[in-house]
């Protein structure tokens, strides 16, 4: 029994007011449920290998056609896709919100960002350009034309069950590709729904978009597999842990595939002596503790100065005792479930380790907010006295480790002393520790912001990071080279053969 309104009712209607069909919702192995309230939405069948592989056939016969429509107008079918979610907009976030725990307004911000992505490919659609060289040759041109690449695969995980797949197809879209695209099983029903929505806009937009330019696998490992491995599948963008990535980074190279990887990120922020701790209090509180610590770029490690230390660390333990937990859809809650009792059982055995490792824990117990098969926490903070072996790990959790520093150098070399590399920040007021941090010197990893925490990024840039984190960048800026290939061409217009590098050969 859950002491909340069931969610089943809600989530069918939802799907049906998005476009999916209701006779795919029963019957199948893969129970989707909400962490809302522990039910199970909808019972899905999956996709077999077999059928995974007919539909990257089908994606390679839409890409050989969608490759001869011009950029802008594939960018069209993205502007209309845009318009699709603006219209869906409440009912997508609603069901985000369902399948995946969030609160109204991070479903809400999702949905937008998916929005947001929409519009950037739109007007990128008449950008996809190349450069023309020097060449050495009397009578030539050289020039790097992009050409499309063929069918993207599309692994996302169930934090941004949405969002991620719109940073790759949008850009994909418009770059003149297909999309087969496997969510988490965690949250195949809001995947259902966005491919509800393309379809729409396809049919809006008219014949030249072929049938299967986007395709969803709904599955486990098998269908994930088919799609790592598929001869037709030149690249594959993956979202989700570090584990993940060692299976398919490897296998992906092993065909010469390319790998367009994000994976953990164990995320710091350094608070300096001349930080405005009021809005560093806002910044912390919102990139540790939101989204239930469930984002890559959660704020997971904090070193605060030691002058700071005594006048900061109680007022963020004051707001970690007083944030809202609870039911995600009511008003002013700010912190929702972790997504099962896997998430739960990896968060408590990460505290007890903190714990066995000395730190002092504030926080972090379940709270029952809709009985046993739904998984609410105090989110947790751990002082340490160190860089422990526990705080260098990351746990898909609301955990944030606070430590001291005393020295700028210290506490940058301690934030890049992990393996992963994704987002930091640090919030001070002194422009040579700013300057510092975000130099070459400072933090190694993919993301650095200054007086704003780790997560929540525009799509505007690049998004992704370093070492164990994978290295892909995903959505603004020239993301979008990595769903195209370039060629280098050089056109002789003269009478004569010079060959580069003085090279003679008079036959
Ligand atoms: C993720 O958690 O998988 O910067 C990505 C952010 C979001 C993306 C998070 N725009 O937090």
């Amino acid at each position: 029994m859950t002491a909340l309104p069931s969610a089943i009712a809600d989530a069918r209607a939802l799907l049906e007011r998005l476009g999916v069909d209701p006779a795919a919702l029963d019957g199948g192995a893969l129970a989707a449920r909400s962490p809302v309230t522990g039910e199970v939405l909808a019972r899905l069948r999956e996709h077999t290998a077999d059928e995974a592989g007919r539909a990257i056939e089908t994606a390679h016969q839409a890409y050989l056609a969608w490759r001869k429509v011009p950029a802008p107008r594939r960018g069209e079918l993205v502007r209309l896709l845009g318009e699709e979610l603006r219209a869906a907009k409440t009912d997508l976030a609603a069901l985000v919100t369902l399948e995946a725990g969030k609160v109204t307004s991070e479903g809400l911000g999702e949905v937008q960002e998916m929005i947001d992505i929409c519009d950037y490919a739109t007007g990128l659609s008449r950008q996809l350009f190349g450069l023309t060289l020097a060449t050495e040759r009397p009578s030539h041109r050289m020039m790097e034309t992009w050409h499309p690449l063929g069918v993207v695969g599309v692994i996302s995980a169930f934090n941004f069950p949405v969002a991620v797949w719109s940073w790759n197809a949008a850009l994909a879209f418009v770059c003149g590709d297909a999309v087969v695209w496997k969510p988490s099983e965690k949250t195949p029903l809001t995947a259902l729904a966005v491919q509800a929505l393309f379809e729409k806009a396809r049919a809006k937009f008219g014949p030249d978009a072929p049938d299967g330019l986007s395709a969803l696998l709904i599955g486990g490992r098998a269908v994930g597999e088919a799609l790592v491995d598929h001869p037709k599948v030149p690249l594959v963008s993956a979202t989700g842990s570090t584990a993940m990535g060692r299976q398919v980074g490897p296998r992906l190279a092993a065909r010469f595939a390319r790998a367009l990887l994000e994976l953990g990120g164990n995320n710091a922020a350094i608070v300096a002596p001349s930080a405005d701790l009021d809005l560093t209090l806002r910044g912390v509180a919102f990139a540790a503790m939101g989204t239930a610590g469930q984002r890559c770029t959660t704020l997971r490690r904090l070193f605060v100065h030691d002058s700071v230390y005594d006048a900061f660390v109680p007022r963020l333990k004051a707001a970690y005792a007083s944030v809202p937990v609870g039911d995600p859809r009511a008003d002013g809650v700010l912190v929702g479930p972790l997504v099962d009792k896997a998430a739960f059982d990896a968060m408590q055995a990460a505290l007890d380790q903190a714990r066995a490792a000395g730190g002092a824990v504030t926080g972090g117990a379940r709270v029952d907010i809709a009985g046993p098969d739904a998984f609410y926490v105090a989110p947790a903070l751990v002082e340490m006295d160190r860089q422990a072996d526990i705080v260098r790990h990351e746990t898909f959790a609301p955990i944030l480790y606070v430590m001291r520093y005393g020295d700028l150098a210290d506490a940058i070399a301690a934030q890049n002393d992990v393996a992963q590399g994704l987002s930091s920040s640090i919030f001070t007021l002194n422009l040579r520790e700013a300057e510092l941090f975000v130099s070459s010197e400072g933090s190694d990893c993919g993301i650095a912001n200054v007086n704003i925490g780790p997560s929540g990024a525009e799509i505007g840039g690049a998004f992704g990071g370093e070492k164990e984190t994978g290295g892909g960048r995903e959505a603004g800026s020239d993301s979008w080279k990595a769903y195209m290939r370039r060629a280098t061409n050089t056109i002789n217009h003269g009478t004569t053969l010079p060959l580069a590098q003085g090279v003679t050969f008079d036959v």
